[in-house]
């Protein structure tokens, strides 16, 4: 039997009936498109979204594509990676538009479905409005720039192509190993052919996320190395929420006394006042996680991937430091010159504690007692009268919150300060992307976090920078009624990189939103954009607050309303947060005429720790 539809009809009918399944639990895989149409979709995935209806495929607006995917992704991660969202692009720039949330999604391993519209497969009349001609080869798109970021990728040249290259998009993304953005191209003229599809590729299907067990002797060895240990330290990682593995690593931490340390991705991995909860680790970390992760003779990574800003650039660890990386992709696993543990982290962590019972850890005291003062100072107490710090625009946050609503935040110098005082409460709290720190991020994948937990409030905390790149996303939260609330923290320009800009004797040079001086230089009054005004305009339900007393009352009005909102606060740079208790590498240049870049090169000579080579276990 066969049923004779258009590709891209069959494409929607297909997802329509596709369910991922872990632990017994389905999900529908993908559960929703987002979309913007241009001649490219809109006769045929467009058209097929009309013919399926909402019951079937429920389809979101977007205004820009980029931000669908953000959207996308902000979703799947919450669902942690077993339901996600699928993105129709027109041809052309609709399509290159989702280069960077296609990035995003593969280095962060969340899956999502890019349907880029492409060039004609019959070719009546080259070059199609928006097609790019490369004269040395002719079957080249634009949507091949999406190669490089996706995990798997086709094109869609004829029909028959479809079903085969459709079974391969769902294995990369139900595969938590395999998964990040999943391209199929779709030819205009083809989405539009009919074709008699077999309709056995209409049934039902199920793909089973397993939890693999890492090897017998591995974990031994593992098992061994740890119990030898005089001060094992475990660093979490975002693979622990993924695998929804955070009691699982409160029950080994719980039963050895190792303590743990977060990165970005695996922050909250832990409650924050956990007894064995050290805080964020490496470059934005904590001082009693740095201190651990100094000390450690032996240390367990679980799904992190080990970037720069967990090692301090490679200079935390001691250099004979010996390491077991728990991670279901093997790639992970084999870093740090350790030992791979490859496998699920829930399944991993619990063959562990299996592992190491009756074993304790020598006890290590780290000055958790002391960070709390930190982080309590830094927040102040919400009764300043003058423009609030970050720190306590944060601490404001944190009296508002409650338990189970999300943070969401992705770049500038909030996630930095977030890592180092954010109080984690729930596992699915901090949701801050660090994997490519995208700006622009905030707003879209705040909504795809509501769409995914629609009993959760949801909070996007954008620098000013951060709203004016991407703000677009407000219409479709307005549009649709998904009530989050946008956070816009004004401190003219880009503080985060302003800083950085003077560390490395750069002199702030094009970082801040000002006037030109009459010298030429962006340092003349701050401009006078009005993003509350700006917000407001488009939709939003805006409160303003000029000091950390009215911010609490603010954020807890937004939270309170039903509408989407947001919170507009000018802060204080004069206050920064606590300084970074380990080091980033940032080269300065080793020439220049400048004197500013001169010291500074030389204060990163004398600064730049010793690069070493860790032992092979
Ligand atoms: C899409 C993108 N472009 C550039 C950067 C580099 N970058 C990191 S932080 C930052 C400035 C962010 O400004 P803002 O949102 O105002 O935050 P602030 O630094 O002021 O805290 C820039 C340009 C980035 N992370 N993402
Ligand atoms: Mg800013």
């Amino acid at each position: 039997m066969s049923t004779r539809l258009t590709v891209a009809q069959a494409l929607v009918r297909f997802l329509s009936v596709q369910f991922t399944e872990r632990d017994g639990v389905r999900h529908r895989t993908v559960a929703g498109t987002w979309g913007i149409f241009g001649h490219g979709n809109v006769a045929g995935v467009g058209q097929a979204l009309l013919e399926a209806g909402p019951g079937a495929m429920p389809y979101h607006q977007g205004r820009n594509e980029q931000a669908m995917v953000h959207a996308a992704v902000g979703y799947a991660r919450t669902r942690h990676g077993l339901s996600t969202m699928a993105c129709t692009t027109s041809i052309g720039p609709g399509a290159t538009n989702l280069v960077t949330g296609a990035a995003l999604a593969t280095v962060n391993r969340v899956p999502v479905l890019l349907l880029p519209g492409d060039v004609f497969a019959t070719r009546p009349a080259d070059p199609v409005l928006q097609q790019l001609e490369v004269p040395w080869a002719y079957d080249v798109t634009v949507n091949d720039a999406l190669r490089p970021v996706s995990r798997y990728f086709d094109r869609i040249w004829r029909p028959e192509m479809l079903p085969a290259s459709l079974l391969q998009a769902m294995r990369a993304l139900t595969d938590p190993v395999a998964t990040g953005a999943v391209t199929l191209a779709l030819p205009q003229d083809v989405q539009a052919e009919a074709y008699d599809w077999p309709d056995e590729l209409f049934r039902e299907r199920v793909w089973h996320v397993r939890r693999p067990v890492p090897d017998a002797a591995a974990l031994a060895e593992a098992a061994a190395l740890l119990r030898g240990a005089r001060r094992p330290l475990i660093v979490a990682g975002g693979g622990v929420r993924i695998s929804e593995a955070a009691p699982a690593l409160a029950e080994l931490a719980t039963a050895t006394g190792i303590p743990v340390a977060e990165t970005q991705a695996g922050k909250g991995s832990l409650p924050w006042d956990h007894p064995l909860a050290l805080g964020g680790i490496g470059h934005t970390g904590s001082a009693p996680a740095d201190a651990a992760a100094r000390a450690a003779d032996a240390v367990l990574g679980v799904g992190t991937r080990w970037t720069d800003f967990t090692t301090a650039s490679g200079s935390l660890f001691a250099p004979d430091a010996r390491f077991v990386s728990l991670n279901a992709a093997s790639f992970d696993g084999h870093k740090m010159a350790g030992l791979a543990l490859v496998g699920d982290a829930r399944a991993g962590l619990t063959a562990l504690t299996t592992e190491l019972t009756g074993h304790q850890a020598p006890p290590a005291a780290y000055d958790t007692a002391g960070w709390r003062a930190v982080t309590e100072a830094a927040f102040g107490d919400g009764s300043g009268d003058g423009p609030p710090s970050q720190s306590e625009v944060i601490g404001a946050l944190d009296a508002v919150l409650h338990e189970r609503d999300v943070l969401v935040n992705a770049a500038g110098s909030m996630p930095g300060d977030l890592h180092k005082l954010w109080r984690s409460r729930d596992v699915e709290q901090y949701h801050v992307e660090y994997g490519f720190s995208c700006m622009g991020y905030e707003i879209p994948a705040a909504i795809g976090v509501r769409l995914a937990a629609p009993d959760r409030e949801v909070f996007a905390l954008v620098g000013d920078g951060t709203y004016l790149m991407l703000p677009t996303e407000v219409v479709t939260a307005v549009q649709e009624g998904v009530p989050i609330n946008v956070v816009i923290v004004q401190n003219h320009g880009y503080a985060s990189i302003g800083g950085l800009s003077q560390q490395v004797g750069a002199e702030r040079f094009g970082t801040a939103y000002r006037f030109r001086a009459p010298d030429g230089s962006f340092t003349g009054e701050p401009l006078p954009v009005d993003l509350a005004a700006n917000a407001a305009s488009l939709g939003l339900e805006v409160f303003t607050a000029t000091t950390a007393k009215e911010l609490r009352a603010a954020l807890t009005a937004a939270r309170e309303s039903p509408r989407p909102t947001a919170v507009h606060v000018v802060t204080d740079p004069d206050r920064p947060g606590p300084p970074a208790e380990a080091w980033w590498d940032v080269p300065v240049a080793e020439v220049s005429t400048h004197p500013a870049t001169r010291e500074a090169r030389t204060a990163y000579d004398g600064a730049r720790p010793t690069p070493h080579t860790r032992p092979r276990l």
